[in-house]
């Protein structure tokens, strides 16, 4: 509201008018936190500050102020030579807000721009105690941590549900300072040596010329080097597999991909592979859920995550290590622990569990925490070291130097965010955006002035001492050794690991990107390396695109399958999965109620879906719609319900436009799109009180596996939720896809 001369009305400024009756007029305490929102703690566990200043959060103080503490009358005006006149240099107020706004944007990552966070704890179990002398790994110690999950390729504004790799990175604030463990979703990498990543980046992200497509590999200049270059084949062929299209981060595996090495008390190194098992069990979406949630819900993975922890639904995941006697040869069953294209297979190195994570908070302000966090593998404690993977030690360079140029100087470990909870005393001083007031004069070693200190400690009084491995003498070589030029063997493990329903999707997957390639040259040598994974699959990618299958160079050996790396088969908790109960003002509303309390109790999220917002039933016990056929798709849901057959929707809004000429009383085409949806999607659909009807009309078969009909809500739900175990209705592909 503003005055004739266009002024806002300022609550105690001279000459303000009465406020509108919208707008607050007296200062007020802000209101509290929601549970879980906190800010990052101002004091760590172990006493440290950690820098957070609740006086600097954001809308806490009654009077809005200048960077200097100046109250303001007026924010929305500039100072003028007259309310026509032009606008004044010394109006400070004016340059300052624009100032920092203009500057407000920083560097997105040059990879995993696109990303989510939270905050949550570890537990160590105890139980590697004999082989890490890492402190916080020891059993009941509980360490804060705080994750960023991402994508690789797009921008930070892109969609979450592309096609790509997902990143797992974890900031554990030990005792003995910060650990960070910077892994993925996949546990195989691009390459072998870390001066090919600017190699395959540039090939992944979008073309230079017109900058397109944005986040995806489904474009000439990925294939042409992922083809070109095959030691890519292996995490090519996982993004072409389900792995690629998550259903959640919160249903991920995690793998810190390279072998590191593990040292005990007495120094003696173990070589271990970490991984993290998410206790929601390892799920996807299906391919054209992935691409409609990118249009209908670009935030889906982000929306997840602070969703299921806002409603105390932490997800928790299990770190396990694989561990292999650190032996010159630093081979595994034939398998070269130094190259990051190998994995080894569970069933021959079981996975040990060593502590439990849980994600109990969300971030309170995006760009303080999850942009501004700064992984860097080097960020090691004692009882963890490297090894001489030639893409791990090239990772060790460059994650502090991208955060030189993104977070603007050497400065960023003391952003709230990066400080480690351990207590600091180095002697890096100055630098851009330095916080820090560094007392004493002597910044140096050695000193006499500041009495000596700091004094450098040894092994037994917590220092960080590298394992005095042996360096083999060698020449100078750009070389590789050559256990690392098998591209093939472990691709055809992968493939031959899969279960028919997960062949199928990655056929569909290779089908589709490389039907988006112009070049005809890069999809016959495509299908020239997939027969060297196998002659089915290349058989049946090449008639998808149309072409002959070359044949296979060489006899494909067959490897023991490896059970663990299939995601289909086993049963999972249904926390936190997303039941939508479709009704109207005619649906069996007692029926709906049971339904979505039974869903919430079992620890699920029940949404209903009516014609239109507002309530159902409002004279009576009224029910909340959360959503209505305008803004439901089926994407959002693990299974659907019909609890009734809704009213036919031919004056429904938008329902025309949906679906023009389906007037008439035909059911609203927006609810034959969901259902046709979930169920193409194999995912649990159940009617009662007369929904059958419905299901026909949207050509759902009624005894369809995983089609659940009749009976009262109660009894549909128990079935669901028990399908809801197996994540999807398997059995139910290949559907009409
Ligand atoms: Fe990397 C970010 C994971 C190889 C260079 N990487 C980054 C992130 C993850 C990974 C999860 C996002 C961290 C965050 O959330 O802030 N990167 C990996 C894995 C790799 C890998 C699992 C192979 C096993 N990366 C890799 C190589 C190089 C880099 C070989 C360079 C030679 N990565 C970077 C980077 C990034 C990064 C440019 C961009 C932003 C950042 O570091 O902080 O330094």
């Amino acid at each position: 509201m503003t005055d004739k001369q266009g002024h806002q009305p300022v609550p105690g400024a001279p000459g303000s008018l009465p406020p509108s009756a919208e707008e607050p007029t007296e200062p007020r305490e802000p209101l509290p936190p929601k549970p879980d929102q906190s800010g990052p703690e101002t004091v760590s566990p172990t006493g440290q500050p950690t820098g957070a200043d609740p006086a600097r959060n954001a809308q806490s103080g009654a009077y809005l102020t200048t960077a200097q503490g100046a109250r303001l009358y007026d924010t929305d005006h500039s100072l003028k030579a007259g309310p026509r006149g032009p606008v004044l240099l010394q109006d400070h107020h004016l340059r300052e807000k624009i100032t920092h706004f203009d500057h407000e944007r920083i560097p997105e990552r040059v990879v995993h721009a696109r990303g989510a966070a939270a905050h949550g704890v570890f537990r160590g179990y105890g139980t590697a105690a004999k082989v890490s002398k890492a402190a916080f790994l020891a059993k009941d110690v509980e360490t804060p941590v705080f994750v960023r999950f991402s994508t690789v390729l797009g921008s930070r504004g892109s969609a979450d549900t592309v096609r790509d790799t997902r990143g797992f990175a974890t900031k554990f604030y030990t005792e003995e300072g910060v650990f960070d463990l910077v892994g993925n979703n996949i546990p195989v990498f691009f390459i072998q040596d870390a001066i090919k990543f600017p190699d395959i980046i540039h090939a992944g992200k979008p073309h230079p010329d017109r900058e397109i497509p944005q986040a995806q590999s489904a474009h000439d200049t990925f294939w042409d080097f992922v083809t070109l270059h095959s030691e890519a084949t292996h995490h090519t062929l996982w993004n072409m597999s389900d792995r690629g299209i998550p259903r959640s981060y919160r249903m991920m595996e995690g793998f810190g991909v390279h072998t590191f090495r593990f040292v005990d008390a007495e120094g003696a190194s173990t070589l271990v592979k970490f991984h993290w098992k998410p206790k929601l069990g390892v799920h996807s979406q299906v391919w054209e859920e992935a691409q409609i949630a990118g249009g209908v819900d670009p935030d889906f993975h982000r929306r997840d995550l602070a969703d299921a922890i806002e409603a105390g639904a932490f997800p928790q995941w299990e770190l396990g290590v694989q561990t292999f006697p650190d032996t010159p040869e630093q081979m595994f069953q034939g398998i070269d622990l130094l190259d990051p294209t190998k994995l080894v297979p569970e069933e021959l190195a079981p996975v040990q569990p060593i502590g439990l994570m849980t994600l109990d908070a969300n971030p309170s302000n995006f760009f303080a925490e999850t942009e501004q966090v700064a992984f860097h593998l080097g960020n090691m404690v004692p009882g963890i070291d490297v090894t001489n993977d030639p893409l791990l030690q090239g990772r060790l360079f460059s994650y502090v130097d991208t955060q030189l140029t993104r977070l603007g100087g050497p400065n960023f470990p003391q952003l709230p965010i990066n400080r480690t909870h351990a207590p600091v005393n180095d002697m890096l001083r100055d630098g851009m955006h330095q916080t820090a007031v560094h007392r004493g004069v002597a910044p140096y070693r050695p000193n006499s002035l500041d009495g000596g200190c700091p004094f450098v400690a040894g092994a037994d009084t917590g220092a960080f001492v590298e394992v005095p491995a042996e360096v083999a003498a060698s020449r100078k070589v750009r070389e590789a050794p050559e256990s690392f030029d098998d591209h093939f063997s472990q691709p055809r493990l992968f493939w031959l690991s899969m279960t028919p329903v997960e062949r199928e999707h990655i056929v569909a997957a290779y089908t589709f990107e490389l039907g988006k390639c112009y070049e005809q040259a890069i999809k016959e040598r495509a299908l020239k390396v997939l027969a060297r994974i196998d002659t089915q699959l290349c058989e049946q990618v090449a008639t998808g695109l149309g072409l002959p299958a070359p044949q296979a160079e060489g006899a494909l050996a067959d490897p023991d399958p490896s059970p663990a790396l299939s995601q289909v088969g086993g049963v999972w908790p249904a926390d936190g999965r997303v039941i939508g109960i479709v009704a109207d003002k005619d649906a069996d509303l007692d029926g709906v109620r049971a339904v979505r309390d039974a869903v919430q109790e079992a620890g699920m999220v029940p949404l209903v879906v009516a014609p239109a917002g507002g309530v159902l039933d409002p004279d009576g016990d009224p029910i909340t719609v959360q959503r209505t056929f305008a803004t439901a798709r089926s994407i959002e849901f693990d299974a659907v319900l019909l609890a009734g057959a809704p009213a036919p929707g031919a004056d429904a809004i938008g329902a025309r436009d949906a679906k023009a000429g389906s007037g008439g009383g035909a059911t609203d085409p927006r609810l034959l799109l969901l259902l046709d949806e979930a169920y193409r999607h194999a995912k649990a659909i159940g009617a009662w009180a007369g929904g059958d009807g419905v299901l026909t009309s949207a050509g759902v078969p009624l005894d369809a596996p995983g089609v659940v009909n009749g009976g009262s809500g109660a009894e549909v739900l128990e079935q669901v939720r028990h399908l809801l175990g197996g994540h999807r209705v398997w059995d139910r592909f290949p559907a009409r896809v």
